[in-house]
């Protein structure tokens, strides 16, 4: 029997079956739906059961056509969401990242969550999708930087679920057309030699960044709800010597996003 850290320096990356609670799981897609909820009330006048997965996603559907601009805003609102961010720095996650050779781990980028369907895209562009790609292209860390994958919904081919190129880890760093959506690699792949994952809720993938993965492709009705966390290194050679570089950009708008927002009467309500 291998260990752990045999099988993720073996094939690159290493599916763990029931590693969280489904109520830590659950607690992150709630939060989620709820932060969405409160924006699709305002927007579309709805008050939707976040729990009625049809009628709730279907508003989605309505809210993102309705009102992009504020989509996208509250997208990234829930990226931000306190659930989230636990659990990305739960003592679970850092012991097993130390278990696949993260021996001194350090938050990589922000933790991110994706809500993918082909009903969340604009003009039948695939920006729901990611194209073949490492993520190592996007984070330039420590080279033995990994990241942890997983659904808070059932997935398996259907839904989408993430493929993966076993042992692709060990390729080098492939030529890419962008770091992002819409691009990636270049170098011709082979669909046969990517393996589909599936999980149950609780169930989470752990790969090197180096590791070539694309999104499935999710041909349900339903929108794949998934979290991605990532981390570096601190104590990796290169990644000293390279002066712990942060290729992720975070910077604010230049411009008011609310032109002529706030008022000073709005701020003294605030703190009267
Ligand atoms: O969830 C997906 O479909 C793509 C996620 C991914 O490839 C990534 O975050 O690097």
């Amino acid at each position: 029997m291998s260990t752990l850290r045999e099988q993720f320096n073996e094939d690159g990356y290493v599916i763990l079956r029931n590693f969280l609670e489904k109520d830590q799981v659950n607690s992150i897609y709630t939060e989620a739906r709820k932060i969405f909820a409160a924006q699709i009330k305002r927007v579309t006048g709805k008050s939707v059961d976040i729990d009625d997965k049809d009628a709730f996603e279907n508003a989605m559907f309505e809210f993102f056509e309705k009102d992009f601009e504020a989509f996208v805003g509250t997208g990234k609102t829930v990226q931000h969401s306190f659930s989230l961010h636990r659990l990305g720095l739960d003592p679970k996650i850092e012991n097993l990242l130390k278990e696949v050779g993260l021996a001194n781990p350090v938050i990589g980028a922000r933790a991110a969550m994706q809500f993918n369907s082909r009903f969340l895209s604009k003009d039948g562009s695939k920006h729901w999708k990611l194209d073949a790609h490492q993520d190592w292209r996007t984070g330039q860390g420590s080279l033995d930087s990994a990241v942890i994958w997983f659904p808070m919904v059932d997935a398996g081919a259907e839904i989408g679920a993430l493929q993966v190129i076993p042992g692709s880890h060990k390729f080098g760093l492939q030529a890419s057309s962008a770091s992002g959506y819409q691009g990636g690699i270049t170098s011709s792949l082979k669909e046969e030699d990517f393996i589909q994952t599936e999980f149950k809720v609780g169930d989470i993938l752990i790969f090197s960044s180096f590791l070539i993965h694309q999104s499935g492709n999710n041909v349900t009705n339903n929108i794949r709800w998934s979290v991605q966390l990532r981390y570096n290194n601190l104590d990796e050679p290169t990644f000293i010597e390279r002066g712990y570089p942060m290729a992720y950009i975070y910077k604010p708008e230049t411009e008011l996003v609310t032109p002529d927002f706030p008022t000073k009467e709005q701020l003294l309500e605030v703190y009267s």
